[in-house]
């Protein structure tokens, strides 16, 4: 089924345009002939737009030299496929590298359009797919990071990301059902009781929380009677309390508006995920906004529907009510991020988070990961949303020559505070929205600071090169934003400064508390926030 567009707007928006007349998917059949021509006689809507429909981007700073953007469901892969991985960007040279995202993914660095045909089928070899990563598609699906490991865990939700993946994608060979949202979207789903997810940035996030099912019990034989009978309602208890999610939705970041996610008042069950999903984005698809592509994401539906419409539309979709939200959701704790050894629910195992700074890889780091993760722990890797990696199911007695391990002195168990929580976009290195350069100068500048102050905590300082927001800079603790400021009359690299942002538990975003600081002053700017706002102290002032 092709996607029914009720929109009459639609017409006016030249995305939208391009979209109804050729599907993006539609140049899965056309690779091979795309890399007899070359990227330069290629039609410039299938090169700079309908690729991404198959995560292959083009990139205008490094023309000719593509970007692909994978789907790593729950952050997880093998050796296997990170070796696979390596391999391809190794064939570039110093073109080649990857990036781990802000969703618990990989981009690879450095492609070339003869190369997709045959990279293409080695993923499929693999088992991974790129498909439907970019423009109005489902982007990766996140998860805890230690879903099957944590011992403090409520719900494994490995499978049901590959399950939602697997709806969305037709198991990763594209699916035409869902290749025509208005915009982009994002899904989390989260087991564990920290937030690992950022689930209130998400479009749709589902979130650990108990079902009352005594109350309910309760409530319904009230209402039937008008009375209470303690023999049923003991019996109810019975069953007590059931685990599934409570269902938040609408949360986005654009540099036009950025909003967290809102309750959809309804509690699912794990096996109503994957129909829920769907549901949702079938009423988004048909019905979302399409005329204004700065007005297009879920939430702006919600506000022209209100919430009720929208959850009426949704159950209308589902084919059956939505039970209510729980009261209280299971997001307790406070977010970790996972660096360092910690114990795993298995008796004996260990998970080991590595740290890699602002998320860049070049081939040898990918190859060595792989091998590290073979030799001491069950091949597995698993990314983080901060972009880091984890090597899982490491035994107590692999663990010491691990930690001696070279690769650890690159990417350390035990980095300093400050380098620890920084997390940054992409930016002018390879992206073409950029007002600034970001991983290379955050990563300059913080250790710079690290040599002046001395910190009581670790401080999260997001680097973000434009108002996208994909270095999610509102949900930092100090959060930076690339834009132009004036310097003696002249235009030069800035940054407006957000804070405030708390993640984990009662997450809530940041917000801009400076605007325009050159990137050549900031560092005092920075200095002292830390000082006034988290405790650090200038090294100089400590005898
Ligand atoms: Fe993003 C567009 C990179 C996470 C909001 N994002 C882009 C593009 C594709 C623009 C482009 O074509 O150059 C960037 C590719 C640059 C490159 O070469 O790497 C880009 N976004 C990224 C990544 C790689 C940042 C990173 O370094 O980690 C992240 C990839 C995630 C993934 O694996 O899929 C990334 N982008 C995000 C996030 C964070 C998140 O999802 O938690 C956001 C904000 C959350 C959200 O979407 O609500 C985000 N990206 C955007 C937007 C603004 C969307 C909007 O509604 O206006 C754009 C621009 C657009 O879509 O028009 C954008
Ligand atoms: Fe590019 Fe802007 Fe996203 Fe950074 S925030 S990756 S500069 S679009």
């Amino acid at each position: 089924m092709t996607s029914v567009i009720t929109n009459q707007a639609a017409s006016q928006n030249k995305f939208e345009k391009f979209k109804a007349e050729k599907d993006g998917l539609a140049v899965k059949d056309e690779l091979e002939y795309f890399a007899q021509i070359g990227w330069e006689a290629m039609d410039v809507t299938d090169r700079e737009h309908r690729l991404k429909w198959l995560g292959v981007f083009f990139r205008p700073v490094t023309p000719g030299k593509f970007m692909m953007r994978m789907r790593m469901p729950s952050g997880i892969l093998t050796s296997q496929k990170m070796r696979v991985l390596a391999e391809i960007v190794q064939r570039y040279g110093e073109d080649g590298n990857a990036d781990i995202t802000t969703r618990q993914n990989l981009q690879l660095r450095g492609i070339r359009i003869e190369d997709i045909p045959s990279i293409f089928q080695r993923l499929k070899a693999a088992g991974m797919t790129s498909v439907q990563s970019g423009m109005d598609n489902v982007r990766n699906i996140t998860a805890s990071p230690v879903a099957g490991l944590d011992a403090d865990e409520l719900i494994d939700v490995r499978d049901l990301v590959q399950q939602v993946q697997d709806m969305i994608t037709n198991k990763g060979e594209g699916n035409p059902e869902f290749t025509n949202l208005p915009r982009k979207f994002n899904i989390a789903i989260e087991g564990g009781r920290d937030n690992s997810i950022h689930a209130e940035i998400n479009d749709i996030a589902f979130i650990p929380a108990y079902r009352d099912v005594a109350a309910e019990a309760e409530v319904a034989h009230y209402n039937a009677n008008g009375s209470v009978n303690p023999s049923e309602t003991a019996a109810a208890t019975e069953a007590q309390r059931q685990l599934g999610f409570n269902v938040i939705v609408g949360g986005f970041f654009s540099a036009k508006r950025c909003e967290a996610a809102i309750p959809l008042n309804a509690w699912v069950p794990p096996e109503d995920v994957v129909d829920l999903c769907r549901a949702i984005l079938e009423v988004y698809r048909d019905h979302g906004l399409r005329a204004n592509r700065q007005k297009a994401r879920l939430m702006w539906l919600i506000d022209e529907w209100g919430l009720d419409k929208f959850r009426a539309e949704v159950e209308k979709q589902l084919g059956r009510p939505l039970l209510p939200a729980a009261t209280k959701d299971e997001m307790d704790w406070e977010k970790r991020d996972h660096i360092g050894v910690y114990r795993q629910k298995q008796p004996g195992l260990n998970y080991v988070g590595l740290h890699v700074p602002v998320g860049r890889l070049f081939a040898p780091d990918m190859f060595e990961l792989a091998r590290l993760a073979e030799v001491y722990g069950n091949g597995e890797l698993r990314l983080t949303v901060e972009q880091n990696v984890i090597i899982p199911n490491v035994p107590d007695s692999r663990l010491e020559p691990l930690l001696q391990e070279p690769l650890l002195q690159k990417f350390s168990i035990q980095p300093t505070p400050l380098v620890r929580s920084l997390v940054s976009c992409t930016g002018a290195q390879f992206c073409n929205f950029a007002l600034i350069e970001t991983k290379n100068r955050a990563l300059a500048l913080i250790k710079e600071l690290e040599q002046e102050l001395e910190l009581a905590r670790p401080i999260r300082v997001h680097w973000t090169g434009c108002p996208n927001s994909c270095g999610q800079p509102q949900v930092a603790d100090i959060g930076l934003m690339g834009t132009k400021a004036r310097k003696d009359g002249k235009a030069v690299d800035g940054v407006d400064i957000f804070m405030g942002g708390k993640v984990g538990k009662d997450a809530h975003l940041g917000s801009c508390v400076m605007k325009g600081i050159p990137c050549e002053d900031l560092k005092p700017v920075l200095r002292d926030l830390m000082i006034e706002h988290f405790g650090a102290r200038n090294v100089s002032s400590n005898g």
